[in-house]
Parts: C-alpha cells; structure tokens; sequence
C-alpha cells in the first residue's frame, strides 16, 4: 500500500445516541484500519460526522415541542463526544447542518442539474390533508408489499431491508395525523439509475467481483439485476439542503443524497484547516475511497452515491465498501425505538477506564459475514478469561518479576534455547500475519492472530518457570524475562489500533513509545540495562454483580 486512503464511516443521524450495534458493524473497524495503516506510516483521512437531516429529526423535534436544530445540536455533542471517549480517531467529525456542507451538496446538484444528468417529473404524492404537508419517507407508514411488516416507511422497510417508495407501500398511513393520505401532484427531481445499469455491471459486478465481501457484493448483485429505477434526489419538506432552484420553494434535496455528499464536505473543512486541497483526496487516482458501513446502507454507498459521483464526474469512486451486517443483543434485535440497546454513553459512564474491554468483545464478534450476538456474559468472559487470564496476566507476571529480581532493570539476554529461537522467529512474523488480515478487513481474524501472540507470551513463562528456576540458575532467568519484556513491548506495538488505551499503558510501563507497526515483531525494542516502570494491572475482573445489573437494564 503506498497510495493515500481516505476513510469514511456512516454518518449517524443526530436523533438518538450510539449504541453497540453501530460501534461493531462501522466505528471500531474502521478506527482498527486507520490506526493501522498510521503505524504503517500511510497517510490516512479518517472521516466522521453527523447526519442532521432527514424526516425522522424532524419528528422526534414535533413530538418533543422542539426544533430540529435543538434535536441534532444535542444528539450531535453527544455522540461526537463519545467517539472521543471510545478513542475513534477521527481526523474531522463534522456534521450536515454546516454552511460548507449547504454549498458543497447545493452546488453538487447544481452541476447535475446544469449537466442535464438529473430528470424532472411530475407525480402523485400522499398528502396529509389536515396537517397540509406533503408526507415525504418516514412520515408515512404501512405494510411492505415485501415482507407484510405492518409498520414499513415510506422510504424503507426495517424489516426485510426493502428499499421502497411510498406509494408501494399496503394500508399507508400518516405519521402525522394517523389518517390515510390522499395524493397530490408534485414536482421532483430523479437521478435516472436506470441510465447507469450497464456501467454498474461493468463497475461492480465485473470489476469488484473478488475484492468486495460477498455480502457486499451479494447485495449489489440482486439490486442490479431486479433493474434499477430514477430516484427522487428532491422531497417537499422544510428541513434539509435547500434545492437551488427558483421553482423549487419548499423543497430539499432527499437526506441519502446530501449525506455521503458530507463526506466531501467535512473533506473540505478538514482540508480548510490543515492547508491543504481537497481535490487531492477526491480529485485524485492515488486516493483509495473506502466506505464503512452497516449493511442497511449497502445501496446508498454502492450504487447511489457512485451514480451521483459519476454523473458529476470528477471525483474518484470507492475502491471497497466494507459493510458489515447486523449485531444483535441477548438474542433480540437492537432497537432504537424500543430503547432496547446498550448506550455508548452509559456504557463509558458504568465502565469507566474500560473502554478497550468493550472494543475487544464488539471486535471478537463483529458481524463481518453474518448477523452476531452481544451477551453481558461473553463480555464478563473475554474480559476475565482472555484479556485478564492471557494478555493482563502475563504482561503482569514480567513486569513484577522483573522488579522483583532486578529492580525494575531489564536484564541481559544470554544463550537462548532452540525453542526460544523458534520463538523469536515466529514473533517476528506478527506484524505480516496481523496486518493481511486487518487488509482483508477480517478484524476478528486480525485479533485473535493478536492474542495468539498474548498467548505466546502466556505459555513460554508458564513453561520456562522463571520463580523456581531462579533458584538453581539465575542467568537462565534473565534470559526469560528478557525475552519476555520484548514480547511485553511487541504486544503494546501491535495491540495498539485493537485495544489503544491498553497499549498506552503499558507503553508507559515499559518506558516507550513506539508506534511503527513493522516494530511489533522486533525483539530488539528495549535494551538491557533500561529502566521500566512498577507493574500497574492493565485490566481487572469485572465481577458478577456488574453484569447482572446491565442484564436487568434490558428487562425494563
Ligand atoms: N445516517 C443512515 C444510518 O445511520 C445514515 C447514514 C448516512 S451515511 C452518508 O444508518
Ligand atoms: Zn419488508
């Protein structure tokens, strides 16, 4: 990899606040990735934000007797605020409501719309006579001609993931009013999807075939070959991107075409602030574009997007999107609504300082080809028997010894062992073995490769028993615990983009600060004679009692 890489992650909406699914399926694998390739000494833009427009703010503002400014200011300080806390390295988190992001996706359409790639059409639209509002997307309910969800959206059905306009939709209702809504004609503008068919086929089905995940690729497949039709870009509401057009009062762009735009726009503003040209990372072959997502929004990133991105065309295309699929909890779906979710923010409030527990379980179990399920009892589990037991254990067994005998002085190495140079080869292959699979974006992979090193570690102090060797020979032991400190070191360097908060300690306990992923299989990072700190525990036991109070939350 020697190309620049520009990352983007769903921009969440700013009507509710970050729960795990979103942290497992998006936030924490894209953070591993750019953490990664920084070690690896790539230029990385790591990009967030809020998504701030959109019907279902601006019901969650009519039901609370608010605006939905006040709903997104909140939700958007929120959630930025609990990225930071999780540690998600974000270059920007900007967010949608933001006058660069106004220009940037008015001037997006404007382009379209001057270019001719965008066709305008008259059509009936179901309109609440006794609100007098048109009812765009999730102002109107009713049965998915799909599946039978009786409580399908005019844009989506959550159920089966259907895709949908309003007028498909069986017994439609408005939100509004719950009364059943008449049609009215409207004036909007569509991006002729069916236009861009034969190039998908050739873009994606041809051209991505080996290097997208299946489930992505899957999704696109199906998507192409049930045949692609125009796609309102415009809706009759007040709240969102203005059309910018004289004939177009009381219309905005539809919120899935100003968003992925927001990813051009916090470019921009990031690129404001660091003197630098935003063409370069959108403008430019050299750039890889990569997009996390959760599967939800597979055709949105997929097919959506790049159409606009082509029709415009000047700007690069994601080279991969990798989606993730669904985390469940306890067995039952996440449920916004239901308020049925493990809060990130209550999640930082009761386990404060163990951020990196919930970033290593939501990585062992992330939803990476099928559908996943978060338990408390698995979280107690990795952290007491993995976390604690391998990593925290042994890190802790070297460094108390190591004061014990030598005062905190890392002793010299002396002759080694076959075993102990076989060891010595295979932690040097680390960094590779991790690193390809973090390529591949297989997390878990990556992470289980890193305990195995933990694990090494673990077995070769177990075996080797420095505390009853060094009673018949001493020199044997320096030998150990040197080697054992280096593997101490190896883990703080590769562990880093997994478990941040976790390598920045223990880097202060070794007295380093290494963050050169190529570093992580080098035995050599600390030398003989330095000095290292008093052993401090990297995790401790979560006990019972934790546990069974975040299970009776979800009873509620
Ligand atoms: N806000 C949907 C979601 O949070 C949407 C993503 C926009 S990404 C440009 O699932
Ligand atoms: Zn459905």
């Amino acid at each position: 990899m020697t190309k620049r890489h520009l990352i983007t992650t769903a921009l969440p909406y700013a009507n509710g606040p970050l729960h795990i699914g979103h942290l497992a399926g998006v936030y924490i694998p894209a953070d591993i990735y750019c953490r990664y390739l920084r070690a690896k000494g790539e230029e990385v833009l790591f990009i967030g934000g809020s998504d701030e427009h959109g019907v279902p703010i601006t019901i969650t503002a009519r039901r609370e007797n608010t605006t939905p400014q006040a709903v997104v200011d909140r939700y958007h300080e929120m959630i930025k605020k609990s990225f930071e806390e999780l540690g998600i390295t974000f270059d920007i988190y900007s967010r949608t409501t933001n006058a660069v992001h106004h220009e940037t996706a008015s001037d997006f359409f404007t382009k379209l719309y001057q270019t001719g790639k965008l066709i305008e059409k008259t059509s009936e639209q179901y309109y609440d006579e006794e609100a007098g509002e048109f009812l765009a997307d999730r102002y109107i309910t009713g049965t998915c001609p799909q599946c039978g969800n009786e409580n399908a959206y005019g844009d989506q059905c959550e159920a089966c993931g259907t895709s949908l306009n309003a007028t498909d939709l069986i017994n439609p209702k408005s939100v509004l009013s719950g009364n059943v809504p008449v049609l009215k004609a409207t004036n909007h503008w569509y991006l002729p999807l069916d236009q861009y068919e034969n190039w998908l086929k050739e873009w994606i089905l041809e051209g991505h075939k080996e290097d997208w995940k299946i489930n992505v690729y899957g999704q696109c497949k199906s998507w192409i070959e049930q045949g692609l039709q125009p796609r309102a870009v415009t809706r009759d509401l007040n709240w969102g991107v203005k059309v910018p057009l004289a004939e177009a009062e009381g219309k905005v762009l539809y919120v899935w075409f100003d968003a992925p735009i927001g990813y051009i726009s916090a470019t921009k503003e990031w690129c404001a602030q660091n003197g630098q040209h935003y063409e370069k990372w959108w403008k430019d072959e050299e750039t890889r574009l990569l997009h996390f997502i959760g599967k939800d929004n597979i055709v949105f990133h997929c097919i959506i997007f790049p159409v606009m991105l082509k029709a415009e065309g000047t700007f690069i295309l994601p080279e991969n999107v990798p989606a993730n699929e669904f985390l469940n909890l306890e067995n039952r779906k996440i449920s916004t609504s239901k308020n049925y979710a493990v809060w990130l923010h209550e999640y930082l409030e009761d386990f404060k300082d163990k951020q990196d527990v919930l970033r290593y379980t939501l990585t062992t179990i992330a939803p990476e080809t099928k559908d996943a399920d978060f338990t408390w009892t698995d979280f107690q589990a990795k952290n007491n028997n993995e976390l604690l037991a391998i990593f925290g254990n042994f890190v802790n067994r070297t460094v108390v010894l190591i004061h014990k005998y030598y005062e905190g002085i890392i002793p010299e190495m002396g002759e080694l062992t076959e075993d102990e140079k076989n060891i010595i080869a295979k932690i040097a292959e680390f960094p590779n073995h991790i690193g390809a699979s973090i390529e591949k974006f297989r997390f878990r992979e990556a992470l289980a490769e890193f305990m195995n090193l933990a694990r090494l570690g673990n077995k070769y102090l177990t075996d080797t028993e420095p505390w009853k060797v060094v009673k018949t020979d001493p020199e044997r032991v320096k030998t150990i615990l040197h080697l054992s400190i280096q593997i101490c070191a190896c883990l703080s360097v590769l562990g880093e983009p997994f478990l941040p908060f976790t390598s920045e300690k223990l880097q202060k306990i070794l007295n380093i600060n290494v963050h050169d992923w190529n570093q992580g299989g080098n035995i050599d990072l600390l030398k003989a004679g330095q000095k290292i700190n008093p052993p401090e525990y990297l995790f401790e036991k979560i006990e019972d009692v934790a546990i069974e109070m975040q299970i009776n939350k979800l009873k509620l």
